[in-house]
């Protein structure tokens, strides 16, 4: 399988407010450094590096304002004064306003952010628009009939929405490739989440269209971050009724009852006939993932791969979570493994 990779990743490393104190965030360069050692001992294939796109690119999802705060907040928030990382301290709940956008770069952080776990630092935007840009590089070349790639992107996108970053993620990868298919002129684009936190992002962005379906298999948020997205009965608006599908899941979660629900969505997604597949690919449903409660077993992404094959479509494969960094390497390349029916 062609992998898109880039090191670029490693200008992004941040703190976020983690248990009430500012700690190096657990999305660090090291997990990407470990997929990539593991892509090249498994011999996955073809390493390339991604295209460079323009900013208007991520506008097919995200807006134009958004886009460009992602851009400027770093040199704003050094004309503020400030050198530590940039983080959001202030957000617009409930009946606060958020008709106006805010001049100042505290304002506008908390406008644009949905929690504290998203630093933004000197290097964040190069390491985020290059991020985007190896999933476009992937969904080129299955646009152009490769049948399946792994972007290795890093940060993560999917809990990055059209106007709001948060839970590491600034530019949602997955939502761009899979809207990028659509330009290409692609009728049908499944996204399938696996990470084992709700892809809000993605579901936000897609929510009122049935051109994409989304399907997310994740902690159940009554106990699990995002907390306020990703129940059972978020099943689309308008068009988009019956095109998004959510399986929370008990903490606990472990093969045997992860694959019944992993199933039904494999047979959802067949019955769509997407022309194109996107997974959303966190392994952070490993048992020893320091941050999420669910049970899977280093074989178990073999199984993964091999049911996500079954579906029969061409697939792009973009990196999210995953958090235990001795064995993310070994369960990213075991679901690719398993795609492609080797051991
Ligand atoms: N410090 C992904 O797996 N943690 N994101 C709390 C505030 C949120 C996980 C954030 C975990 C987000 C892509
Ligand atoms: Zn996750």
């Amino acid at each position: 399988m062609l992998t898109i990779y880039s090191d670029k990743h490693r200008l992004h490393h941040g703190t976020e407010l983690k248990d009430g104190v500012l700690k190096p965030c657990v999305e660090m360069p090291d997990r990407a450094d470990t997929v990539l050692a593991r892509v090249r001992s498994a011999a996955l294939g073809e390493i390339m590096a991604p295209h460079d796109y323009a900013s208007s690119s991520y506008s097919t999802v995200h807006s134009e304002r958004y886009v460009s705060f992602l851009e400027n907040a770093w040199s704003r928030w050094v004309a503020a004064g400030r050198s530590h990382d940039a983080l959001p301290l202030i957000w617009p709940v409930r009946d606060l306003r958020s008709d106006i956008e805010p001049d100042h770069i505290d304002g506008k952080l908390g406008f644009y952010a949905m929690d504290a776990g998203v630093p933004i630092t000197a290097g964040t935007w190069e390491a985020v628009r290059t991020s985007a840009n190896l999933a476009l590089t992937g969904m080129e070349a299955i646009a152009g009939g490769t049948s399946s790639a792994f972007a290795l992107c890093r940060p993560p996108g999917h809990h990055a929405a059209a106007e709001y970053m948060g839970g590491y993620c600034y530019l949602n990868n997955a939502a761009i490739a899979a809207q990028g298919f659509i330009v290409k002129g692609a009728k049908r684009v499944a996204v399938l989440d696996v990470d084992y936190h709700h892809g809000n992002g993605t579901q936000s962005i897609f929510y009122d269209r049935a051109d994409v379906l989304f399907i997310s298999l994740h902690g159940d948020p009554k106990n699990s971050y995002p907390y306020f997205l990703g129940h059972r009965d978020e099943q689309g608006h308008g068009a988009g009724m019956g095109f998004n599908h959510n399986y929370p899941l008990p903490h606990g979660t472990a093969w045997d009852t992860y694959s019944i629900a992993l199933d039904d969505a494999c047979s959802k997604l067949a019955a769509y006939a997407p022309d194109a597949i996107v997974i959303s690919l966190g392994v952070d449903t490993f048992k020893d993932d320091p941050i999420s409660q669910f049970k899977l077993e280093n074989q178990d992404y073999l199984r993964m791969g091999a049911a996500i094959a079954g579906i029969g479509k061409p697939t792009l494969f973009v990196m999210e979570g995953g958090y235990m960094v001795d064995d993310i390497g070994v369960n990213v390349a075991n679901v690719l493994l398993g795609f492609e029916g080797r051991r």
